[in-house]
């Protein structure tokens, strides 16, 4: 029987509840709101991508491990930033039966945990920059409603990057450095996304300004898939992180942090997916390539002779490939590993063995391909097989993004493309915060932020004042 998934376009939600539970990712049924289960297939997926995130941090920044757990009197140090979590925090208040003396917070984001260890650490501008990672689990009482791996209320996958620089100019670009990382590691899994500046009242609590990258859902709403924040001094005021400069004399330090989470996973789930099911790039898929050997009685040995030598090669090659000998249908075996997104099906049969033959699926088009089999090529054959399989999930899943980012001049338009299309709609805009409230409230959407353009003699189509920015805005998750 084939699984019917629903509509991706039209009915996003049931159709990604199915994926999320026929190709094993997670079990959404744990007793609390708002947390789930990792199941193992979901947990292979869930370390590609965290591998995938961390080789690009390596190149210049170190892997740490702070605690959980954060003192009230810490959280509640730096005024805004408190403002912007404590409606969201979760709360440890006794050790047994006893009331603890002071309330703990579960970590919602670890500035409050990293920074007073910073104020230790950091004595002169030779313990600067420091430039750390850690890939956590972190708690917030949404009060949104949640949905698996999209908002959640334990972040299971939450890689937050915290840095401190002597300089504004290193900040600023360490803020650039991230937003490269970002980029690169987007487009190795195939994620679209816009970048921009949040608007002041939706930054960071307690930064300066706030990157955002923002992709287009298949319903058309677009969901917050990773941030980059500048937090300029605020901080290292609050927390005392100072340094003494070449003078003898005191400074505050200047620091920025980003981070991303579970959304990647859905993001890499709704961009690729389809009728079928997952469709996963190479790079995070579990099984790469999934070897299927036809077998018919009298030749099983010659087959699996053959196929027992190809995994072996490509494995000794560093490409994650399973056979599956199990005894059933073949049909039903393809069905399978279509539906879990392994991105390319090998299969073997007498026939193709005797012509030197051997057939490769892939899962983004289904194109099938007869190969010939020389062991000196087959590798680079498979590898560039992947690759382009790699290209045209991202190639696709841009143009669904460019498709659905429309650029128009009068306000009756940005509320009919956002109901008709969804999507992104781009205009001219002044930046200030007064009309960006109102279109908010007038249109039923939100300011994702602003892209600087050139803009002269151009005026805000909402307000009519000078405009200064192309804003972005959408309906969001
Ligand atoms: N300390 C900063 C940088 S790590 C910080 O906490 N930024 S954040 O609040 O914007 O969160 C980082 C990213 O986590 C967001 O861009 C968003 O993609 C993701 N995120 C935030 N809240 C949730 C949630 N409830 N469920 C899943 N992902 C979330
Ligand atoms: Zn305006």
């Amino acid at each position: 029987m084939i699984f019917y998934y629903g509509d991706k376009m039209n009915n996003f939600n049931e159709w990604f509840h199915n994926i999320l539970e026929e190709a094993e990712i997670i079990d959404s049924r744990y007793p609390i709101k708002g947390m789930s289960v990792w199941l193992p297939r979901g947990f292979q997926i869930r370390k590609h991508m965290l591998n995938t995130l961390e080789e690009l941090l390596d190149v210049d920044h170190e892997e740490v491990l702070f605690p959980m757990l954060i003192p009230e009197s810490e959280l509640a140090k730096e005024a805004i930033h408190v403002k912007g979590f404590e409606d969201e925090a979760y709360w440890v208040t006794k050790g047994g039966k006893r009331e603890l003396n002071e309330q703990l917070a579960l970590r919602p984001t670890s500035e409050t945990s990293m920074y007073p260890m910073f104020s230790l650490w950091v004595r002169s501008h030779m313990d600067l920059p420091i430039k750390v990672y850690q890939t956590v689990n972190t708690f917030r009482y949404e009060t949104k409603h949640t949905r698996p791996l999209i908002r959640v209320r334990e972040i299971t996958t939450f890689n937050e990057t915290h840095t401190v620089h002597a300089t504004v100019q290193e900040a600023v670009e360490e803020v650039e450095a991230g937003i490269e990382i970002y980029k690169t590691f987007f487009d190795e899994l195939g994620i679209p996304y816009s970048i921009s500046k949040r608007p002041e009242w939706d930054k960071f609590p307690g930064s300066l300004y706030t990157m955002a990258f923002d992709m287009i859902m298949p319903d058309g709403k677009t969901l917050q898939i990773g941030t980059v924040h500048n937090l300029g001094t605020t901080f290292a005021k609050t927390f005392d992180i100072q340094y003494e400069n070449d003078e003898g004399e005191h400074e505050l330090a200047h620091q920025t942090c980003y981070g991303l989470s579970d959304r990647v996973i859905a993001a890499v789930i709704a961009a690729h997916g389809d009728e079928k099911g997952l469709c996963l790039p190479p790079v995070i898929a579990p099984e790469q390539v999934i070897i299927v050997p036809i077998i018919f009685k009298e030749k099983e040995d010659m087959v699996l002779e053959f196929t027992d030598k190809l995994e072996e090669q490509l494995s000794s090659a560093g490409i994650r490939v399973k056979q599956d000998k199990r005894d059933i249908r073949p049909g039903k075996k393809y069905y399978e590993w279509e539906q879990r997104g392994v991105p390319l099906r090998i299969e073997v049969g007498p026939r193709d063995i005797e012509n030197n033959k051997i057939v490769l699926i892939r899962r983004d088009n289904g194109n099938k391909d007869f190969v010939d089999y020389d062991s000196t090529t087959i590798i680079d054959t498979i590898n560039d097989t992947l690759d382009s399989i790699t290209d045209n999930l991202k190639t696709n899943a841009n143009k669904f993004q460019d498709n659905k980012t429309f650029i128009v001049d009068n306000l009756d338009q940005v509320k009919k493309t956002i109901n008709k299309k969804g999507g992104i709609v781009k205009f001219n805009w002044c930046g200030n915060t007064d009309c960006g409230k109102q279109m908010e409230e007038e249109f039923d959407i939100d300011v994702l932020g602003t892209q600087e353009a050139d803009i002269e003699d151009k005026k805000c189509i909402h307000c009519g004042e000078d405009a200064h920015f192309m804003a972005l805005v959408s309906k969001t998750y």
